[in-house]
Order: C-alpha cells, then structure tokens, then sequence
C-alpha cells in the first residue's frame, strides 16, 4: 500500500534551459506543507511539471532524477497551452479562486472553461489510475482537482480516495452562483473522506450540500460528519494544516541566522521592524496593509522612525493582466508613503520584489518585532505560523486578519484585525509596535505552543484517522449489506 499526492503543480518546476531540461523547487503554501509528509510515506507526487512543450520522456527523465533528492517519486501530467489557459488560468483562477475567497465579481464564469476543466479532470485520472493499485492512498489536493475522484469511481480503481481543500469554502449564497455547482458538489460526494480547513468552511460545505442536493443524507456519526450520496458515503471535517514546527525553529535557531538577524538589526539602525510576506495576490490585502500604515504613519507621529515596514512579495501568476495590476498599486502604495514620510535615513517602507531562500525568509520572521498578516481572506495562511515558530526569543506581535483559517487557531495571542478596517488597523500597528516586552512575550508564548502542537504531522494524522474511519465505516457497511441481504 502506497501513498500518493495528486495536485495541480509538482513540488519541482521543470524549465527549459538553452543547456536541456533543469529543475527548481516550487513554491507556496502546499509545497512547503506536503513535501515533509511525502519524505517520510516515501510515496509518489502526480502533477503537472510546469512546461508544454518539452518530449514527455525528456520530463519524466529530469523528474527521476529530481525525485531522488526530493525523497519521493515524481509523476508528471501533461497539459497541453491549451489546458493551461482554459482549465489553470481559466476555470480555476478566473473562477473558483476569486468566488471561494467570496470575490464573486472577480470571475469570469465562461462555459469553454468548464469543459476544459473537465478534460483535464480526466488527464489527472488517466495518469493517477495507471500509477494506483488497489488498496493505495490517493490523495487529492485543492481547487483546481475536486472532479479527480469521480473520473477515478469511473473507472473503477478500489483504492481510498481522499480530498482536501487548502482554500476556503464559501456559504451558500455566493457557492450558488457557480454555475456547474451541482456537479461540484456531486464530485465532491464522490470521495471517501473531505477535508476543510476550519470548521466555518466545514459548516459552508453542508450548508451548500443540504441547500443544493437536497437528496444527499448528512448525518452525524461518532462526532464526524458523514454525507451519503447515491452509492457513496463520505466522512467530511475540518483539519487546519500546520507547519513543519521543527523544520522551522532549527533553522531560526542555527548560528547562521543569529548572524544575519544581527546584520539586519544593525542595518535597521533600532527602528521596530514590521514584516509583511505574501505571494502576490488580490486575496492577500496588500494594498489594504499599505494604505493602514500610511494612515498609522499619518495619525501616530510617535511611529515616525521608530517603525519600518518590510513588505515581502513573492511573484505570482505574473502573466495575468490582473497580477501585473495588483504589482502597480503595491508599487504606488509604497512610493506615496515614501515620498511622504521618507527622511535621510529612515525609508518608511522597504519593498523586496522575490522569492526570498528559506533561510533569508526565516532570518526575516526572527527579526520582525510584529508581522502583519492581513488578508482578505485565506484558507489558513502559513506565514503566520511560520512567524511565530521563527519567533525563538519571543518577542514578536501578530496581528492577523480575522479572515484567515489560521485566526481560529491563533485568535488568542494574536491581535485580530479586519483588514477593510484602515483605522481600526492602524490602531493595531501602533498598539503592537509599542507594546511592553511582558505581554507580547505572554502572547507569543500561547502561539508558539498552539502552532507547534498543531504542526503539519499533527494536520496529516488527524487527516489520516478520517480516512481510516472512512475505511472502517467502509468495511463494516459492506459486511452489513452483505448481511442484510442473506436475511
Ligand atoms: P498560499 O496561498 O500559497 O497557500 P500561504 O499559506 O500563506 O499561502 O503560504 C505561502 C508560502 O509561501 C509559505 O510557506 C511561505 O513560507 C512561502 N513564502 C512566502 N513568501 C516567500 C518568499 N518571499 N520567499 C520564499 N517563500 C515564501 C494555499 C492557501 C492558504 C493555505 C495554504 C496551505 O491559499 O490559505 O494556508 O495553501 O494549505
């Protein structure tokens, strides 16, 4: 029996180089979270490489390589041009991205997308049925796969089918605005186990089942939530994904860091630093953060000098006009409140346009004396987490938007915000920078003891004991039928 993570992008990048094929790591949330579980299943990651015109076997003989650094195997899809835009850019960012973070006006519900998606539901499933055996773990990972499971039930692969959702999951009014959201949540009901990030999307995705498939059973059953469905019966919960807790303080722990962190202090001349990391993305609140302390800036005098913001954004989904955009008002943002604050030797706002290396990135979260995590809205958001694993001598403040999954978790300890709130955020950057030493300490205290108790092993145990029950649930259902049809 074997594990297998099926998801839209490979934890490696292939590129074409004038010299031949290379490899990268990728990046994001799922990346970081996944590989770890991988590396100890030592099991196989299907997804797409990240190019279309490179000769298959060419593809496959990189990832082989790759694979034996990585840990785990690799197992390319191909996607042609075609796929990429219509079913990627199309239906999955163009659709259910912005209607899942409740931005319905953002989409572009055009029918050609669906079907593009559909055909790449099935190129997925042609690839993972001639990987899988019987009695294998499959698991499916986020938006862009949720009809992964019914292309598999079609073609009849007995192995656990298995699904989670790294995004939220919206209530039922704006859910019902998808067009094809009956056949969604039919594909859905079509795996063994569901999972969400917090019990608010949980609670959306039954909302929207019992609105929507009326005829579909829920019921409770040893404190899971069960919902049968035709043939199949499904275990849904909510199981919000940590981080890898040890992977993280051993590196803001290292020698290395405690370096750079002095260099980086040095360099800030005793100014509090005030960290903001994100991918580039509309649901991340960027601009929204920029325009709060620029108002802090405005109303507080006394953070004058004394704080500076450091904005990391990681380049995303460049080539969408929409992203390119987003990446201007950052740009704008940034400069008004440089223009206006900016004296020689204090730069308000620091931008830094990359993606930083890990250890630059963890040198960044020990340094920062507040971290400043507002999205819109956001299934957990790693960055938080990681903040406050970074945060070994504890000093830190989080201020986190009650929108994230991760405000569940750390809603105590952290200072919550509503990122549409300009004053009210503004409020907070000035309270968190001047805070005392013994209350921020206290505070840090309780999120670095929740976060680490609640790691990614924690998230993939929890997630596993579903699936179990779900076999469970599986077997003695079929020995009851067996029986109820011998009476
Ligand atoms: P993402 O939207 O990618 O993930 P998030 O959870 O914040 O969002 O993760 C971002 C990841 O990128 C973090 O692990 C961070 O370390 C890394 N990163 C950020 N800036 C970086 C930089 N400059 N250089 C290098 N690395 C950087 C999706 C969902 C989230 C959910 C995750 C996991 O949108 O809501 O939390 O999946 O389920």
């Amino acid at each position: 029996m074997s594990t297998i993570v099926v998801s839209n992008r490979l934890p490696v990048v292939v590129e074409s180089r004038k010299d031949g094929l290379r490899t990268r790591p990728g990046s994001g949330g799922l990346v970081t979270a996944l590989s770890a579980v991988l590396r100890r299943a030592k099991g196989r990651w299907i997804g797409w490489p990240g190019l279309f015109d490179a000769r298959p076997a060419s593809v496959r003989r990189v990832l082989k390589e790759a694979a034996k650094s990585e840990g785990h195997g690799l197992v390319p899809v191909h996607l042609d041009a075609d796929d990429y835009r219509g079913f990627y850019e199309g239906f999955s960012n163009e659709i259910v991205w912005p209607l899942f973070h409740d931005l319905p006006s953002r989409c572009n519900f055009d029918p050609d997308y669906w079907a593009s998606y559909l055909a790449v539901q099935e190129k997925f499933a042609d690839v993972v049925a001639a990987e899988a055996k019987s009695g294998d773990l499959v698991w499916v990972h986020d938006y862009q796969l949720m009809g992964v499971g019914q292309c598999l039930r079609e073609r009849k692969l007995r192995a656990r089918l298995c699904f989670f959702l790294h995004i939220p999951f919206p209530a039922p009014d704006i859910f019902a605005k998808l067009p094809w959201r009956t056949e969604i949540l039919q594909s859905l009901l079509r795996y063994d186990v569901v999972g969400l990030q917090t019990a608010r999307d949980l609670g959306n995705f039954l909302d929207c089942v019992k609105r929507l498939l009326p005829e579909a059973q829920q019921r409770l059953d040893d404190g899971r939530s069960i919902v049968a469905f035709e043939q199949q019966r499904t275990v849904c919960g909510a199981f919000p994904i940590g981080i890898d807790w040890n992977e993280f303080v051993d590196v803001a722990r290292s020698v290395t860091a405690e370096v750079r962190v002095a260099q980086l202090r040095e360099d800030m001349r005793g100014q509090q630093v005030v960290l903001g990391v994100d991918r580039l993305d509309y649901t991340k609140g960027i601009p929204d953060r920029l325009h709060a302390f620029h108002h802090a800036l405005r109303r507080y005098p006394e953070l004058r000098r004394k704080a500076t913001l450091i904005q990391v954004v990681v380049p995303s989904r460049e080539k969408v006009p929409e992203y390119a955009t987003l990446r201007s008002q950052i740009e704008r943002a940034v400069s008004q409140v440089n223009g206006e604050f900016g004296q020689p030797g204090w730069t308000p706002i620091q931008y830094l346009f990359r993606n930083l290396p890990r250890r630059e990135l963890i040198a960044y979260y020990r340094l920062a004396d507040v971290a400043l995590v507002t999205p819109l809205k956001d299934g957990m958001n790693l960055v938080a987490k990681e903040y406050c694993a970074c945060q070994v001598d504890g000093n830190g403040v989080l201020i986190l938007s009650e929108f994230a999954g991760a405000a569940d978790q750390l809603g105590v300890g952290a200072i919550l915000v509503n990122p549409y709130d300009r004053e009210r955020m503004a409020d907070a950057i000035r309270r968190a920078v001047l805070l005392p030493l013994d209350p921020r300490r206290a505070a840090m205290r309780r999120l670095r003891r929740r976060v680490r108790k609640e790691d990614v092993h924690h998230w993939v145990g929890r997630f596993l004991s579903a699936v179990a029950y779900a076999g469970g649930r599986r077997r003695s259902g079929a020995r009851s039928t067996r029986r109820g049809g011998g009476e």
